[in-house]
């Protein structure tokens, strides 16, 4: 199969929500020598199409979970993969993440986790729905270079804007870069609420914290 058949066939196992099949496909694409990153972009973009469907109601909640459930099944496979990149044996510095709170989406954080662990960077990862006090108090704790926070919805964003003020209000925003992003997240909008960085996917981001961090 040449390398577009093996990614549509990924798409198609993946779109028929079939764990087993995603997984499968998953192996077949690495093994015919596709790059993990850009059969991670085929899950990426067909699950935005699936949110866009949702959002129009072709499809129901039920389908995005059994969606959710096949891209974490492709994904198992394809994060080995994208960790042998990992080229540097010193760290390039400390990043704690977390999807904010009210947040379930981790999806998009849980890939942008395995790209900075893949690219040299400490990760400690607080997971979903995470309150703003626990982002700073493990910051106390880890003292990293810098605080991702990820948001899916623009119901759950002001919580990113919510996260800068109370940094800023106990003293330390000098402390730490901030980082924001998710779905609901534009480059204006952090902009706005005064983060330190954005990245609309998750290669971006990783460059963007490089960048940070040698500041
Ligand atoms: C999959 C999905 C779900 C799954 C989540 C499973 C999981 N464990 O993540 C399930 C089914 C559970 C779900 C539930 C719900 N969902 Co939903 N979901 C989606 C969907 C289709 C895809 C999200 C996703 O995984 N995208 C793929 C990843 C790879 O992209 P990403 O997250 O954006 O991440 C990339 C970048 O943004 C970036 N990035 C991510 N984080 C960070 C952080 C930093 C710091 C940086 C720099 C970069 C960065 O890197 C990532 C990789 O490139 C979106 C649609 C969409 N277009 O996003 C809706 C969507 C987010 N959901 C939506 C809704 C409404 C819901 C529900 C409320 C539905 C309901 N009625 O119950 C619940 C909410 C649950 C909750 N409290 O969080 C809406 C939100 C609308 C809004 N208000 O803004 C969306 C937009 C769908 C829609 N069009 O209506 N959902």
């Amino acid at each position: 199969m040449s390398k577009e058949e093996v990614l549509e066939k990924l798409r198609r196992s993946f779109l028929s929500y079939d764990e087993e099949a995603t997984r499968k496909a998953a192996a077949e694409a690495l093994a015919a020598g596709v790059d993990p990153l850009e059969a991670v972009s085929v899950l990426t973009e067909t699950i935005r199409e699936l949110g866009e469907k949702f959002s129009k109601m072709e499809i129901f909640l039920p389908d995005l979970m059994l969606a959710a459930d096949a891209m974490r099944a492709g994904l198992t496979v394809l994060k080995p993969e994208l960790m042998k990149r990992k080229a540097e044996t010193r760290t390039l510095g400390k990043i704690l993440i977390g999807v904010v709170k009210g947040d379930i989406h981790d999806i998009g954080k849980t890939i942008l986790v395995t790209m900075l662990e893949a690219e040299g960077f400490e990760v400690i990862d607080l997971g979903k729905d995470v309150p703003i006090r626990k982002f700073v108090e493990e910051a106390q704790t880890h003292n990293p270079d810098i605080i991702a926070a990820s948001a899916l919805m623009t119901t759950t964003r002001p919580e990113q804007r919510g996260l800068i003020e109370y940094l800023k209000h106990l003293g330390f925003r000098d402390k730490y870069k901030v980082m924001v992003g998710g779905g609901a997240v534009t480059s204006q909008y952090a902009e706005e609420i005064g983060a330190d960085g954005y990245g609309e996917n998750a290669p971006e981001a990783v460059e963007v914290a490089k960048k940070l961090i040698s500041k």
